[in-house]
């Protein structure tokens, strides 16, 4: 029997060892100036660790944490006054306390998540909902046919989406003659904050021209780069801190000690001074966005897809993979890196070579599994804009086309296991994945493939090929030595 501890909360953060970090502020102390959206793992890891620092020098930047559909961290945080653990698993092992959350607020809780995104004090509303949670379609602009947006477009009762919560919080900042709040993106998507501004006005304009002009006028939306490796938190992981903290913390979270958080220079200079707890604020977001998605994001979608096919389970394993590893490199050096227009003073190769090494930290157990979810809105920024870029180009495809291809082989070996996988596309896939040609058929899937590279016959026939190689283990050798 495993001893019954106490729960992490302000009462009992008096208890904690020495060693063990704590917010060097008063957590009851604290304003709510941010809203986010997505409190999941790597928002915790990541800006709860920016804003935690930020706190010690200006008490009005708490967050306030709205999950739209699932109130279980919500609830567990509640349970512990906003307080978890933040366990940067690296050469040197550190554990500190977070405070950085103000209030939660979960789903069902409409009328709470409305008065907060009115209230003044919010100037800035965050987001990690992962990149099918802004709801857009293929050319990347609001999918109105998304069942979510069909119900936000009724505008009556509470929205279900992000898209449709901003807009209500504006549409109500407006109504009261108060400024609006700030919006920015953190998912790892390109323009970020461009892509949500189109989607916000969109959605605006149907509801009434005057506010869209309003929020076009008004409001800043800025893109962000978000990096920091956070496996999501497990069994272990809370067993490791509660013995190290003695204390029982349901809402731990783990990551590098690497954090990276690039924002574009245009938020308002009332807000938060993010600059001060070392966010990179600069005109040139797109250059970093892209680099991050292509190398380490592409990286990390190869191995998981070509890694899955091999049989191994982490990132750790599928770099121990010499053959995996040597081919991974060579696609992201030789066939990403000439696609890319480094922002100033960015060092491309610099930045893959310490890519690789975060990807070998021994410390951390980054499931493939984990990686390989959402395959059909990760691919195209991922690995299709490296193509089409190739292509535009005339440099080969070939290399980056396995991965690609291994993701149609895990689509297709998961619909005849009958294993299902997590994609908000998951029926549409499977149904691609099971047809006669299922490259074909998977091709035709147009939120995933542009018509350019579906109607390219070189790129359907490279596929095709690395598809059929893929089914065997021989093949797949064969494939990661050419
Ligand atoms: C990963 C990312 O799960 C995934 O798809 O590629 O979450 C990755 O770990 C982060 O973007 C690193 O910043």
């Amino acid at each position: 029997m495993k001893p019954t501890r106490e729960r992490l909360t302000r009462a009992t953060l008096a208890a904690l060892p020495e060693e063990i970090g704590r917010p060097a502020y008063d957590p009851a102390a604290i304003g709510a100036g941010v809203l986010h959206f997505g409190p999941g793992a790597f928002h915790r890891a990541h800006q709860g660790d920016y804003i935690d620092r930020l706190l010690e020098q200006d008490a009005r930047w708490a967050i306030i944490e709205a999950s739209l559909r699932s109130g279980q961290v919500t609830d567990r945080l509640i349970e512990q006054d906003g307080l978890y653990t933040l366990a940067v698993l690296d050469r040197e092992p550190a554990m500190r306390v977070i405070g950085a959350v103000a209030g939660c607020i979960g789903p069902g809780q409409e009328d709470t998540l409305a008065a907060r995104l009115a209230d003044p004090a919010i100037r800035l509303v965050t987001s990690t909902v992962t990149e099918k949670g802004y709801c857009l379609g293929g050319d990347a602009t609001l999918d109105f046919a998304h069942p979510d947006i069909v119900q936000d477009l009724g505008f009556a009762g509470p929205p279900r989406s992000l898209i449709g919560w901003i807009v209500a919080g504006l549409a109500a900042r407006r109504a009261a003659g108060t400024a609006p709040f700030a919006v920015l993106p953190c998912d790892n998507m390109p323009d970020n904050g461009a892509r949500v501004r189109a989607a916000v006005l969109a959605l605006a304009g149907r509801r009434d021209a005057g506010l869209r002009d309003w929020i076009a006028g008004e409001v800043r939306f800025a893109s962000s780069m978000v990096d920091s490796i956070t496996p999501a938190s497990d069994a272990a992981l809370l067993d490791r801190v509660g013995d190290a903290t003695g204390l029982d913390d349901r809402a731990a979270v783990q990551r590098e000690a690497f954090a990276q958080w690039v924002v574009e220079d245009v938020l308002p200079a009332d807000g938060p001074d993010l600059a001060s707890v070392g966010v990179a604020v600069t005109g040139d977001v797109a250059g970093y966005e892209r680099a991050k998605l292509r190398i380490l994001n592409g990286a990390h979608s190869a191995l998981a897809y070509v890694g899955l096919l091999r049989g191994h389970e982490t990132v750790g394993d599928a770099m121990a993979d010499a053959a995996l590893a040597r081919f991974v490199e060579a696609m992201v050096r030789r066939d990403v890196v000439p696609g890319l227009d480094a922002p100033a003073g960015f060092d491309l190769d610099d930045y893959v070579d310490a890519v690789f090494a975060r990807f070998r930290n021994p410390a951390i157990r980054h499931l493939l599994s984990q990686i390989a979810w959402d395959g059909s809105q990760k691919l195209p920024y991922r690995l299709l804009d490296s193509v089409q870029a190739a292509r535009k180009a005339g440099r080969p495809v070939d290399r980056l086309l396995v991965p690609v291809a291994a993701w149609m082989r895990f689509l297709s070996d998961a619909a005849a296991a009958g294993r299902p996988v997590t994609d908000p596309l998951a029926d549409r896939l499977r149904e691609a994945a099971t047809a006669g040609d299922p490259v074909a058929a998977l091709l035709g899937i147009d939120p995933v493939f542009p018509a350019v590279l579906a109607g390219d016959p070189m790129v359907r026939g490279v596929l095709q090929r690395a598809f059929a190689t893929l089914a065997d283990g021989a093949g797949i050798d064969a494939l990661l030595s050419e």
